[in-house]
């Protein structure tokens, strides 16, 4: 994939079963995501399988039966390269590639490398390196790519001497300094830039969910647009957002994120802490599933788990629906067993779930009925003060329905009493962004 002329790497991958392995999990559905980021990467898969290890030693990971079973599978296939489905410490890292004579990446490895393949906008690609250099300060070795690209090696080392570590950890530490810099230089116009667009009266949408569930193609389909969706992982990794028209006739701001895996390396969401942000500042999560897949429970899990750090201090809180996805791909009795309980699992919860085919476009209306209603949900009363220079403000506020009551308070002023729901705030917000609410209870 680097180069189109070079044949392509040869990786074994394996996905550990150990005492800590998640039970929640089948593991040949991990192996197959672990295959699939694998192949991602441009390698050639020469062999996958599921081993078990009782007990992990701290040293080398394996036990010395299993390592000779990978030495001489490796000699087999003429691996370089050995993938393992797993978190693996710098040091066993090191021991198993000087044993083996092969590259060893770990599933943080794994994930920082696609990411760093598919960045494509400025902050994303300095987000990357972030967390890529973070990782690799705690090895002391330098991620397969980054080291082999350079040298166009064969993928066989023991690794670099102590001497070229040293210098790669100032250098790492020198670098990860001016990248934070230029991150920052690069958010503060970003800022500036949604500022800019905070001003628009239009309420946000955002697409969350698991890396390949629908998300990239549900956003084409209901922009209009062609942004990149694919049967990949992690096909997207900048934020998308479009001005659109529901078929309510509302306007509204679709934005299609980053989408988020089991796992994810915490050097990953650190660095994309920036991103995620965006999605806390939504009104609307549409949290995008493929019910499809045997592991849509535990994906869920794990996409509520992400979203709760997210969303930790968010005020208010965006609300979350759900899209059913990929219902197409439900035999007929699941997709029954489906209807009957989205409404009972989430009416309870004030939320919905809708089943979607965001490829025919089947069930998009019904999503977009879910988020207008939600946008016209829950009216709040308020105060708002009218000065002698809010014509126009008062105009708006009459012309729109809202106003509720009039009265005067003791300052003379005129105050109005009007009941705003989430839309109309947003719009209110948006014009009148000094408007003075009245403490006036009246
Ligand atoms: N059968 C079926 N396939 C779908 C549906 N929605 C999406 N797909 C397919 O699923 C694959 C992944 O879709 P994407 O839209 O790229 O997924 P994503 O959530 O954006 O993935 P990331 O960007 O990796 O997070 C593509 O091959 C789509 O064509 C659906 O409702 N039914
Ligand atoms: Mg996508």
């Amino acid at each position: 994939m680097y180069n189109s002329e070079a044949p392509a790497w040869k990786a074994i991958v394996i996905h550990p079963i150990t005492a800590s392995t998640s039970k929640s999990r089948i593991p040949e559905l991990q192996l197959e995501e672990a295959v699939g980021l694998t192949l991602a990467l441009g390698l050639e898969i020469v062999h996958s399988s599921v081993i078990s290890i009782r007990q992990i030693r701290p040293s080398i990971f394996f036990g010395a039966g299993k390592l000779e079973d990978l030495d001489a599978l490796a000699e087999e296939t003429e691996a370089q390269i050995l993938v393992i489905n797993d978190e693996i410490s710098p040091i066993q890292q090191r021991n198993i590639e000087k044993r083996l004579g092969l590259k060893v990446i770990d599933r943080t490895g794994l994930i920082l490398e696609i990411f760093s393949l598919r960045a494509r906008t400025k902050e994303g690609k300095l987000q990357v390196e972030l967390a890529r250099l973070s990782y690799e300060k705690s090895r002391l070795v330098r991620t397969w790519t980054h080291l082999e690209r350079q040298r166009g090696g064969t993928g066989k080392t023991g690794g670099p001497g102590e001497r070229q570590i040293e210098l790669d950890r100032r250098l790492i530490a020198d670098r990860i300094v001016k990248l934070k810099r230029e991150l920052e230089e690069v958010r503060r116009t970003r800022g500036l830039q949604r500022a800019g667009r905070e001003r628009m009266p239009f309420p946000i949408v955002a697409l969350v969910g698991y890396t390949n569930a629908g998300k990239s193609t549900l956003f084409n389909n209901a922009t209009k647009a062609k942004v990149l969706a694919k049967d990949m992982l992690f096909a997207t990794l900048d934020t998308t957002s479009r001005a659109m028209k529901t078929p309510q006739g509302r306007d509204i701001i679709l934005s299609d994120t980053v989408g988020f895996i089991t796992d994810l390396p915490h050097e990953l969401i650190a660095a994309f802490r920036a991103t995620l942000e965006e999605v806390a500042e939504a009104d609307i999560l549409i949290h995008v599933r493929d019910i499809s897949g045997a592991e849509t429970e535990a994906q869920k899990h794990d996409v509520d788990q992400i979203l709760d750090t997210i969303l930790k201090g968010a005020e208010p809180l965006p609300t979350i629906i759900e899209a059913w996805n990929k219902a197409d791909l439900l035999p007929e009795a699941a997709l029954l067993e489906a209807k009957a309980n989205r409404n009972i699992l989430f009416k309870r919860d004030g939320k919905v779930a809708v089943l979607t085919n965001s490829e025919s476009g089947e069930g998009l209306d019904e999503l977009f009925d879910e988020i207008d209603k939600e946008l016209s949900f829950g009216a709040k009363q308020k105060s708002i003060i009218c000065g002698a220079n809010d014509g126009k403000m008062r105009a708006w506020l009459y012309d729109k329905g809202v106003v509720l009551r009039e009265i005067r308070n003791d300052d003379g002023e005129v105050v109005l009493k009007v009941s705003l729901d989430k839309i109309n705030e947003i719009k209110f917000k948006s014009q009148f962004p000094e408007a003075i609410e009245s403490a006036i209870v009246a």
